[in-house]
């Protein structure tokens, strides 16, 4: 019996000697972080090197739409210490209660953010870690279409049937619409509405499907000739498949920044900040920017990076457009894509 016991034991010691060796917290940090983040976000080893330096064992979910992320807070999912809204939906989640301000005294690496991208005022002033800004447009298959795409109306043409993917995202596919007649992605105004609701129908019969980002795969087996994409997730995709290229159409798109924020409710907030700070230091930034392919806000890993993205010159920034926060025509704007995905 005791022979057994001590076996037991043995075993038990020798299965912990083989596990990797945690350190204990840095000071004053809780042991676990949650964080709810676009999918590929963050580098391969920016989350290895937060747990090895800080002692913190990092949970990572994924999201592919700032309605999906703000759908799952709304629905009392509280067991996140950061997540990562674009711009416009940010004063939205603060005027809901949904946020924390941050702790500017925890993050002193805020110094290298470029002031152009730091909300000063507005109800998102102090609630937001400027992380990436990019844009959104189309990626093609150079070597499988004999015209590179120049206009959001490539979606109305069926000469590509099924070949294509628009964003599972309303505010991208009806925003990409509207550009295509030259209105503004953030109209309110209901006929115009209705206009990007038909020219989106017309444009569904098209398309394989609506995916937002994952679509990478399927541009890089070639499944997928030409899709509506972020620049930063096209630049992955090149990465593997050199024949993939991104322009914005000649109508003009989207840019946006997305920021890290802090639930309300969340439980690990001295962790949430330390991670936080450790992605606006410098070197870990370009890391980050560097794998995403997205712009990065701080000048300090903007200087550090292998393959900088440069902010869009005046002559190409006339033509992008900020996403706004829609107001009461959210509501509007829900509808319209809900019976476009239906239709
Ligand atoms: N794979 C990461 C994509 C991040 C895109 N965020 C911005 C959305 C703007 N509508």
């Amino acid at each position: 019996m005791r022979r057994r016991a001590l076996l037991a034991a043995g075993g038990a010691a020798l299965a912990a000697a083989c596990l990797p060796r945690r350190r204990p917290p840095a000071a004053g940090l809780e042991a676990d972080l949650a964080v709810y983040i676009w999918s590929d976000y963050l580098a391969p080893n920016t989350v290895p090197a937060f747990e090895d330096e800080f002692g913190v064992r990092v949970t990572v979910d994924t999201f592919e739409s700032n309605e999906e992320m703000l759908a799952k807070l709304q629905s009392g999912a509280t067991g996140y210490d950061v997540v990562v809204p674009t711009a416009y939906l940010l004063p939205v989640m603060v005027s809901a209660g949904l946020l924390q301000p941050l702790r500017r005294e925890l993050l002193p690496n805020w110094r290298h953010l470029a002031p152009l991208f730091v909300p000063r005022d507005g109800p998102a002033a102090g609630y937001g870690m400027p992380y990436q800004w990019g844009l959104t447009g189309i990626a093609w298959r150079t070597d499988l279409l004999r015209d590179p795409p120049a206009s959001w109306a490539v979606f109305l043409d069926p000469a590509h049937r099924r070949r294509m993917t628009q964003m599972d995202d309303g505010r991208e596919v009806l925003g990409a619409m509207l550009r295509l007649r030259g209105h503004s992605v953030n109209t309110t105004d209901p006929a115009l509405l209705a206009g990007a609701r038909a020219d989106a129908l017309a444009a569904k019969a098209n398309l394989k499907a609506y995916i937002s980002a994952p679509v990478k795969g399927s541009l890089i087996t070639g499944d997928v000739w030409l899709a509506q994409i972020w620049n930063g997730d096209a630049a992955q995709a090149r990465a593997e498949e050199p024949a993939i290229a991104f322009a914005v159409p000649r109508e003009g798109s989207t840019i946006w920044t997305d920021y890290m924020a802090i639930p309300r409710a969340a439980r690990h907030p001295r962790a949430a900040h330390a991670f936080l700070d450790f992605l606006l230091r410098p070197d870990v930034g370009a890391e980050v920017s560097d794998f995403t392919g997205y712009g990065s806000p701080s000048e300090a890993a903007l200087a550090r990076q292998r393959s900088p993205v440069p902010f869009p010159e005046p002559a190409e920034l006339a033509r992008l457009e900020y996403q706004a926060d829609l107001g009461a025509a959210t509501e509007l704007w829900d509808r319209i894509w809900t019976e476009v995905k239906a239709g």
